[in-house]
């Protein structure tokens, strides 16, 4: 039998496509865009359409597995899933009593699900009152967190916006990888009316490649960038005052005490871009009607990431962009998506535990006290490759003392350190509500198969631990379309306007809010160039640029610096378990410009050791210059068995991000040579 299901894409990207799964004898056969979205317009990027493979991967774990050989090895036998859940329940109940709820982790991340089966998992280590997660600090926690100290927690413009912009700048993030659906609404409004569009990113992405005006930026200068085109904007009179004046907090002080240490010469010298690209680009920009700027994740990615995107983030203040349809800045949506998340989230328990930084899993398992961590339940995380501190990671995982579960539909790098292994459905296999991070739109999706071999999803997991746990909420009682029916209850604006009916038959529900210009959900309602909040937290209250001090420090010791961007065939790991789109992305591979080869005597297709103080990893190299010298590019994250040696994250550090205890991958020193000759390739 051959049936057509709408469903939603649930992947970590923030396009949300809806799409069509083609299913035959209750297999999912292909999967396609779905025509009839006006956002996502009909067509999948190159991994999903792959997605019929990745739900029916030969790889995927069928049963429960619990471990017969030591910790790591992956050596697992087969058992029921009453015996998987009876133990665990059994082995957290001695243990609470023992240590207390704080001595359970529960480490759920978004990855790839919709709100419930994202959230119930969280929610259920809520009600226990265990350690919590401060989730998404390897990922968004930085830009979010700029972005709220500057403009407030509330979404921002509306991609779709961009048929009003007449500039368009993707600053720090490559759109033809991570949001083409974006990207190819701007390419077509730059095909139609010759729509220019700006590219600053340090590598020469696919994105740049297509642009009117790409610019090489240096690593980690964005803020003096954004400083250096304030400065011109003032300069030449292309500054909105009126603007400035009634919407905008402390411009003042900035033109005074900062814009003067940023003229275009100073600002090429920290920037390495020329200074005639400066002036075009503030040219462009200051005269501009509508101009709108993709703030990318890429520029918050190391120690003064928070200082970058705020910098940035202050731009359209100045024009007064903010205001115009068209104009402003494109970041995160969900903040004016105002659901019950609490009602999934949050159903019992204490107000406030402790907390363990997601990004910080290997320092906290390894030296946390009173109680350390002793048990561990991962789900949809492969920390093991995408955390920094790789091999921390690895060695907490390894304790044997720790009782670890992982959740997931493949025996991934951390699923092999587990005590127990569940086998995880996957979107396709389950019913969930979808609200997009990256535009404007919200979706019910049907399960369109039943979930491969013995796989379960979250949701059912979070709730049949739930009543062996002995917890009394509804919410662990509720089906999917009820769980989902409580995130509608008290909900507000567009998203609490919306008719179940509707909504629950799959259509498509546009959530934007009426346009009026920005909001601004500052202390002050105003885009704050002044931020009091930051200067309580002993940041800077003003935006600036200055050199980081470790950093300086790293760099006189090691000659280059780490480049990280997205995989085109690969989102961190999620589609490791397809062989056709590993072999797409071809074996893990690094970067240097053609002068660094050189000075090492290296050439593409070597073998190469990159090495620092954390350790050594081997990849395969390629030389050509979408990257300035001084730099290695190393895009993705791989799971170890893939590359010739190790993983990247094993050489990143987990220092914090100046705002938002965020990953700093990028604030990563190395060097890179021969692989050894010694060791087998
Ligand atoms: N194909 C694909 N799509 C994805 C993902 C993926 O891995 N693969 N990941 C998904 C997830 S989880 C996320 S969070 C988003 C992230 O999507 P983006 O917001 O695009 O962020 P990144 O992928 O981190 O980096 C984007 C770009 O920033 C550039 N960059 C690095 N450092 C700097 C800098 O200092 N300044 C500037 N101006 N640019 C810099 C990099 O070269 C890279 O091209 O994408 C999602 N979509
Ligand atoms: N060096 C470096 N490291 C990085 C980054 C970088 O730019 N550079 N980027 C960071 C970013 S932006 C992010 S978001 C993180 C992502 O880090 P992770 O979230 O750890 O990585 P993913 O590979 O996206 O997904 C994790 C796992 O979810 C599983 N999964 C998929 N669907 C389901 C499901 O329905 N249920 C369950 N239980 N499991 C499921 C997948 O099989 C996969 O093993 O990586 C970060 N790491
Ligand atoms: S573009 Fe993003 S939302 Fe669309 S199918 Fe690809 S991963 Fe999913
Ligand atoms: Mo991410």
């Amino acid at each position: 039998m051959k049936s057509q299901v709408r469903v939603v894409c649930a992947h970590d990207c923030p396009d949300m496509c809806s799409l069509i799964a083609h299913v035959e004898d209750g297999q999912v056969v292909r999967v396609q865009g779905d025509p009839d979205h006006p956002y996502t317009a009909g067509f999948a990027c190159g991994k999903v359409n792959r997605d019929a493979d990745l739900v029916n991967s030969p790889e995927r774990i069928a049963t429960p597995l619990k471990r017969v050989g030591p910790k790591g090895a992956g050596q697992f036998a087969a058992i029921g899933w009453d015996e998987a859940l009876d133990t665990i329940a059994a082995r957290w109940k001695a243990i609470i009593a023992e240590s207390g709820p704080l001595a359970l982790l529960g480490y759920a991340y978004s990855a790839h699900q919709g709100l419930t089966n994202r959230g119930l998992v969280n929610g259920l280590f809520h009600a226990l009152g265990t350690t919590r997660l401060a989730a998404g600090t390897v990922c968004d926690s930085c830009c979010e967190a700029a972005w709220d100290a500057t403009v407030g927690p509330v979404g921002s413009a509306d991609p779709e916006d961009v048929v009003h912009s007449d500039l368009v700048i993707a600053w720090g993030a490559d759109l033809a990888a991570t949001n083409v659906h974006f990207w190819a609404l701007a390419e077509t409004q730059k095909k139609k009316r010759g729509l220019p569009i700006v590219v600053i990113d340090p590598r020469r992405t696919r994105s740049a490649k297509a642009a009117d005006l790409y610019l090489p930026i240096r690593i980690g200068t964005d803020a003096a960038l954004a400083l250096g085109v304030m400065h011109i904007l003032v300069r030449d009179g292309l500054a909105n005052r009126a603007y400035l004046a009634s919407h905008t907090l402390g411009f003042d002080k900035v033109e005074k005490d900062i814009l003067p240490n940023f003229p275009p010469q100073r600002v090429a010298e920290i920037t390495g871009l020329p200074v005639a690209d400066i002036e075009k680009l503030a040219a462009l920009y200051g005269k501009a009607k509508a101009a709108l700027i993709r703030l990318g994740e890429g520029m918050t990615r190391l120690t003064h990431g928070g200082q970058a995107l705020r910098a940035v983030a202050l731009l359209p203040g100045v024009t007064g962009h903010y205001a115009v349809r068209g104009g402003g800045a494109v970041l995160l949506t969900a903040a004016s998506c105002d659901l019950n998340y609490n009602a999934v989230r949050k159903p019992s328990g204490p107000a406030a535990t402790r907390s363990v930084n997601h990004l910080r899993l290997g320092e906290d398992l390894l030296n946390l006290k009173d109680p350390p961590i002793r048990a561990l339940f991962i789900a949809a995380n492969n920390p093991a490759v995408t955390c920094p501190e790789a091999h921390k990671v690895r060695q907490g995982l390894a304790r044997e003392d720790l009782f670890t579960v992982v959740h997931d539909p493949f025996m991934t790098d951390t699923a092999k350190y587990a005590d127990i292994v569940l086998p995880a459905a996957n979107y396709l296999e389950t019913d969930d509500l979808y609200r997009a991070y990256g535009a404007y739109w919200m979706q019910w999706g049907r399960q369109a198969a039943k979930p491969r071999g013995e796989a379960r999803s979250n949701f059912a997991v979070a709730q049949a631990l739930a009543q062996r746990m002995g917890l009394a909420d509804r919410i662990f009682t509720l089906s999917p379309q009820d769980a989902a029916r409580e995130l509608l209850k008290g909900a507000t604006g567009p998203a609490g306007a919306a008719d179940p009916d509707k909504l629950f038959a799959g259509e498509p529900i546009h959530i934007a809010h009426p346009f009026e210009g920005q909001k601004f959900a500052t202390p002050s309602g105003k885009l704050e160039f002044h931020s009091e909040q930051l200067a309580k937290q002993g940041l800077p209250a003003l935006p600036d640029w200055q050199p980081d001090p470790v950093e300086a420090a790293e760099a006189k010791r090691w000659p280059l610096r780490l480049l990280t961007a997205p995989g085109y065939f690969q989102a961190h790991t999620a589609f490791s378990g397809v062989d056709y789109l590993r072999r797409r992305e071809g074996k893990p591979f690094c970067v240097l410009h053609p002068a660094d080869a050189a000075a090492r005597g290296l050439k593409s297709g070597d073998t190469v050791r990159l090495h620092n103080d954390r350790g050594e990893i081997g990849l395969e190299l390629q030389v050509n210059d979408e990257i300035q010298p001084g730099v290695v590019l190393v895009p993705g994250q791989r799971p170890v068995g893939e590359a010739v040696a190790g993983t990247i994250n094993m050489l990143c550090s987990d220092r914090y991000t100046d705002m938002g205890e965020g990953a700093t991958y990028q604030s990563t020193w190395l060097e890179v040579g021969p692989w050894p000759a010694s060791r087998a390739a």
